[in-house]
């Protein structure tokens, strides 16, 4: 069948898959997990790199309290731990909630999953957060449902979780050292009382800790996420990486410290500094020999709507979610439709970028060579291929080409060059602030590519490159970079007995 909005342009690309090597190591990693645990990730755009590019999650704000204090968090917003800080969302009640899921559900049949994360704690709200929940398994039970939580109130909560199917489960945890904890959380209110420093941190780690044993003993899938902060925990994260997977998250997720002064953050008022993406990409490297690694995170807010990324909530507002008349029967139907058709998409991908890597492996050995690394930046919709104008980008995807393959690094924000006008902030341009978030990439691939821009970017050292529009992202980026190699532009040497992949 025809895929409906993001997926036309998927279906209209080159056959192929990825060129060589590796797509991020959590998708390199999917085709050798167990039937079970990939059936849960297949279609989860955040426990799962490839299906970010097809399929689209949504908050509902049920949940308005929080019982701890993180220095990253002022609360006027929403809760820091999934969300970008400086940002409110709509507080619903569960019964707006459903109705507003189910509305979505009907419009945006590649929407997959509902998450709750916020604007305070799920699981501090328990009874909103459960309402919730049972509502939509009895109404929409083709809707995965996933919860992210500080982790405080978890234990007493995994019972309950387990009896509405909730398969995925977010705890942000940035320390397993109360001394550290110390510095991040000047307070929980725990037992009806406000405790404060070590104490605090250290009854949160155990609450997290058991609670994160618990939710793996019912086989519940856990992503962990924890906030980069320089000089706080940078230099303990892998430590943290390593006993979450030892005790079987499945998924962690390194999201960098946001701190502007203006969202009033007890960090932001301090200064104290947010990572570079360096500084983010190394410590997201370092952690990724010891378990999965989520790179695609976009920090979303506690009512986001649609792909990672992308913003639609502003379709689905109360009053016209109220005007909407569903038929989730028949939504249903549709929505199995394209599920089966992206699921068939998304495997002959799979097959494809098999035997193009067993390809490059035979070539390899005969090639024996090494090339430099390098960053491209890439503009997308979604469906995994190039089909953003540079001009309407609002954030590029990061890639890597190597001798050994093409993998995901990340994703970098911006303001679209066509919408910023002349200056934006502090009397940067758009383009400059786009050349600014670009460092370190040597190309940016769009669909298109204007003749004003072209000559900033290229002084910036960025090639723009126009030439492969609507091609897989993947084979795009390794065929520039064979561009590259041939025209001498990457440092070659032979190496003996060398493989490629
Ligand atoms: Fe939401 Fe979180 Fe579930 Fe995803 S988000 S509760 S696991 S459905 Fe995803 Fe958004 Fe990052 Fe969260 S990109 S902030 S990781
Ligand atoms: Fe804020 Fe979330 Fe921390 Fe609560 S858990 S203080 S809402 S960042």
């Amino acid at each position: 069948m025809q895929l409906p909005v993001i997926n036309n342009a998927a279906s209209e690309a080159k056959s192929g898959g990825c060129s060589s090597g590796s797509c991020g190591s959590t998708d390199d990693q999917m085709g050798h997990l167990p039937d079970h645990i990939r059936d849960k990730v297949k279609n989860h755009p955040c426990y799962s790199e490839e299906a970010h590019h097809y399929f689209a999650r949504m908050h509902v704000a049920v949940a308005p309290a929080c019982n701890i204090q993180c220095n990253y968090c002022n609360r006027k917003y929403d809760c820091s731990n999934e969300s970008r800080p400086g940002v409110v969302s709509e507080v619903l009640k569960p019964e707006q909630a459903v109705k507003k899921v189910l509305a979505v559900a009907a419009t945006i049949p590649q929407m997959t999953v509902l998450g709750i994360a916020g604007p305070g704690d799920a699981l501090a709200n328990p009874a909103r957060t459960f309402e919730t929940f049972r509502k939509l398994s009895e109404q929409a039970p083709d809707i995965k449902l996933c919860v992210s939580t500080n982790g405080l109130a978890l234990p007493e909560n995994v019972e309950e979780m387990s009896r509405y199917n909730i398969d995925h489960v977010t705890i942000t945890i940035n320390c397993v050292d109360p001394d550290v904890g110390a510095q991040i959380y000047p307070w929980i209110f725990w037992n009806n009382k406000r405790i404060k420093g070590r104490e605090a941190a250290e009854i949160l780690i155990a609450q997290q800790q058991k609670g994160l044993e618990m939710l793996v003993a019912k086989g519940i899938l856990v992503k962990v996420n924890s906030v980069l902060i320089p000089g706080v925990n940078d230099k303990h994260l892998e430590e943290v990486s390593k006993i979450v997977k030892a005790k079987g998250a499945f998924l962690h997720n390194v999201m960098p410290l946001i701190s502007e002064a203006e969202h009033g953050t007890y960090y932001g008022l301090t200064g104290q500094r947010g990572p570079t993406n360096e500084e983010l990409q190394a410590l997201q490297d370092a952690c990724a020999g010891d378990m999965n690694m989520m790179r695609h995170c976009r920090q979303c807010r506690a009512d986001a709507v649609g792909l990672l990324g992308e913003d639609r909530g502003a379709e689905f507002t109360i009053d016209k979610i109220e005007e909407m008349d569903i038929d989730y029967v028949e939504a249903m139907k549709m929505r199995a439709e394209v599920h089966a058709a992206i699921n068939e998409e998304m495997e002959s991908k799979r097959l494809a970028k098999e035997s193009k890597v067993q390809l490059v492996s035979i070539q390899g050995v005969q090639k024996n060579e090494v090339t430099r690394p390098v960053l491209m930046a890439v503009a997308t919709k979604g469906g995994g291929v190039i089909n953003e104008h540079f001009g309407h980008a609002s954030e590029f995807l990061i890639y890597e080409a190597s001798g050994a393959g093409v993998r995901f690094i990340g994703h970098r924000r911006t303001i679209p060059y066509c919408e910023g006008g002349d200056t934006c902030g502090d009397g940067e341009s758009a383009l400059d602030k786009t050349i600014r978030e670009l460092a370190g990439c040597e190309a940016v691939l769009c669909s298109k590519v204007g003749y004003e821009p072209w000559g900033p970017l290229e002084a910036a050292g960025i090639q723009p490159n126009g030439e492969h529009a609507m091609e897989v992202i993947e084979d795009a980026v390794m065929a520039v970079y064979e561009e590259m190699r041939a025209a001498g532009k990457l440092e070659v040497k032979v190496v003996e007995q060398q493989k490629v992949a």
